[in-house]
């Protein structure tokens, strides 16, 4: 019988600004559960891609003096870049400048036209003359005006196509409520069913004011707009016009996987799109929550943009997906802090799943030779260990089918408490200093192994570089690759008589020096809400004695050198005059070496100490950035010169 399919989608994400941790967290979120369904034997298609029309790439591929495709291919190679590094498993990657895309919109555009739904009218927008951009009355500054450059916008009118979403609203709520999971999680499904309730209004989808788009059909002054095109992506690349057979297998989608604020368009405008076409419609709109720092939406003007390239230079990309899948509920807004991760880095993954492996791998290999020896017999704690593993392989299969990740990963990990449990109840040392003892001994070795062997299979979807390492430390033979869900229903699959591989710290402990931030950060947590917000009207501000305290000097970059094994990390020597430093700086990418030396740069001299990738960085050098590209700030001044 051939394998079940299994479709699934990240949104196309928008090549206009750099991909943030936010991101990151979606397409980590889908990968999970593709890593998940293809161990558990299914076929799998998992997609993602970039959104890349509309006038806006038009206006800041203009300003940079080049097309369209070479702004927003820069832009799609650092996405690409950044989900290999993140061990994102996608099958394909979908470009909405491809002419695979292109024709399938164009066709779905001429269907939707052919069936009644798609009629020519006139558009009228709030439009600002000189960004040349239409706005809606919520997007104004305050003062009613462009929120890009502040002039004042004026109603404009411009002939348009519209699809006749209306003529759908009542099949769309009828579909809603008999399919409980089309929409989840259920306070979205809420959400649509009353929005649907107000009335919906017919859907703009093109536009002349610019021509970055894919074309309509017979009308070429005319782009196809946003929505209509991007959201036909999942189509295209399910094989739509290239593959039928393919396009057979995967259609409709198992899960389109979306954050809160688009669930709308994927679970109004694109099933009405695909009713008018009569296509079948995905089987689920599963709406995730955002990804808040340190309490606050991310955004460029509060600098909290957290960069996901940098955090799996200094800690991993499984760490950084552990933490993702652990630490936030799918479905709801989720805080990402610096010491949350640390603090999960260290408890989670350093001692409980550290510690499990390093213990079990030391004592098999001092009172055991390094061998796995066959289990020789089975008391009432070995039975209790194993009936805990059944029920929690039983648990993490019905959580991940429901998309329950982190209360799977929690389930997990109490696996791992319990399993560290087992070595202090057996007390293995003793054992082993007693040779009638052995059988005992070697069954509790075996029990660890076996244990390790389960985890490292269930813990693939989230830390696919981890998983097979703690498998080749166990010493298994087989391709890590071709372990199935179905290897972890019976316990001893480790091989009898099998020799452990060779030993390696997983993750090492992240030492903080203590200071001020953590406890600052309880105290905030313990304040009431309305409390924790005023402070932070009043933090917005500084004095000027405040400002005083940093001590900012020029240096002189004296020698550089790349950190190795990052992407982003150069280790800068620098002169203050009278001094050296030796400061770790994220410039890697902007700059050469040998391009820094000689620099006059701006140190933030008095910054404590901080340790990345086990170098001590002794201060900062401060750099301007737009988002994407970075330059440091230089000065013409001695090295030593105070700033002020
Ligand atoms: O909306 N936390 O693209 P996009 C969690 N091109 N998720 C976040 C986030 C955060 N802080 N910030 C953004 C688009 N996202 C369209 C999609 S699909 C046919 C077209 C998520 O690049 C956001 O919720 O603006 C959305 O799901 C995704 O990133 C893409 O956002």
């Amino acid at each position: 019988m051939p394998n079940k399919s299994f479709y699934i989608t990240t949104p196309i994400y928008y090549p206009s600004a750099k991909l943030h941790i936010g991101h990151a967290y979606c397409t980590t979120i889908a990968d999970a559960v593709a890593r998940f369904k293809r161990l558990a034997g299914y076929d799998v298609f998992f997609l993602t891609g970039s959104d890349e029309h509309g006038q806006k790439i038009q206006q800041a591929a203009e300003k940079e003096g080049v097309t369209p495709l070479e702004y927003v291919d820069k832009i799609v190679a650092g996405f690409q870049a950044l989900w290999q590094r993140l061990h994102i498993s996608h099958d394909d990657f979908l470009r909405t400048s491809e002419p695979r895309h292109h024709r399938v919109v164009q066709e779905f555009f001429r269907r939707a036209k052919a069936k009644g739904d798609v009629y020519k009218g006139e558009y009228t927008g709030l439009y600002c003359t000189p960004c040349e951009s239409y706005w809606t009355e919520l997007q104004l500054d305050e003062n009613g005006c462009c929120p890009d450059c502040h002039r004042p916008v004026e109603k404009v009118s411009e002939e348009a196509y519209f699809f006749k979403l209306s003529n759908y609203a009542d099949r769309l709520l009828k579909h809603i409520e008999e399919n409980p999971d089309f929409i989840r999680p259920v306070s979205r499904r809420n959400e649509m069913i009353s929005f649907i309730k107000q009335g919906l209004d017919d859907l703009c989808i093109s536009r002349t004011s610019f021509d970055w788009g894919v074309p309509v059909p017979d009308d070429e002054k005319h782009v196809i707009y946003v929505w209509f095109d991007a959201l036909t992506n999942y189509v295209t690349a399910a094989g739509f016009f290239d593959d039928p057979e393919k396009f057979k297998k995967f259609w409709p989608a198992d899960i389109h996987l979306v954050g809160k604020e688009i669930v709308r368009f994927h679970s109004i405008i694109w099933p009405a799109i695909l009713m008018s076409l009569d296509l079948p419609l995905p089987k689920q709109i599963y709406g995730h929550g955002w990804l808040i720092v340190d309490g606050d939406k991310m955004s460029k003007s509060k600098g909290n943009v957290v960069d996901p390239n940098l955090l799996i230079d200094e800690f991993g990309a499984d760490a950084i997906r552990y933490f993702l899948l652990r630490e936030i509920a799918l479905g709801q807004d989720g805080n990402f802090s610096r010491d949350a991760l640390i603090g999960r880095i260290n408890a989670d993954l350093a001692n409980d799943l550290g510690n499990l492996l390093h213990r079990t791998l030391n004592m098999i290999g001092k009172f055991q030779n390094g061998v796995i020896e066959a289990r020789a017999m089975k008391s009432a704690t070995d039975e209790a260990l194993m009936a805990d593993a059944a029920e929690m392989v039983a648990a993490y299969e019905s959580g991940m089918e429901n998309m329950e990740i982190s209360p799977v990963i929690k389930k997990l990990w109490a696996f791992i408490g319990r399993a560290n449990k087992y070595i202090d109840e057996t007390a293995p040392w003793a054992l082993a200093k007693d040779p009638a003892k052995k059988a005992e001994l070697a069954t509790v070795m075996y029990n660890l192994a076996e244990s390790l062997r389960v985890i490292s299979i269930l813990i693939s979807p989230f830390m696919p570089e981890t998983a097979p390492k703690i498998w080749a430390q166990l010493g298994m033979k087989p391709e890590f690759a071709a372990a199935r869900l179905a290897d972890v229903k019976a316990w001893g699959g480790v091989p009898a008589g099998q020799h452990i591989g060779e030993a390696a710290q997983l993750f090492p402990r992240i030492e903080v020096e203590k200071d001020e931030a953590p406890a600052k950060q309880e105290k905030q947590k313990a304040a009431p809400k309305q409390e924790r917000k005023a402070e932070k009207a009043e933090d917005g501000v500084i004095t000027i004695d405040e400002f005083k305290k940093t001590e900012l000097r020029v240096a002189e970059v004296t020698a550089a050198e790349r950190v190795p094994k990052t992407d982003k990390l150069m280790k800068l020597t620098l002169s203050l005059g009278d001094e050296t430093r030796e400061v770790v700086s994220g410039i890697a990418d902007a700059y050469t070496a040998e391009e820094l030396v000689g620099k006059h740069v701006i140190l933030v001299a008095n910054l404590k100490p901080a340790k990345l990738r086990g170098i001590v960085s002794h201060g900062m050098v401060l750099a301007a950035s737009d988002g994407e590209k970075l330059r440091l700030i230089e000065t013409d001044m001695p090295a030593g010169s105070v700033v002020r």
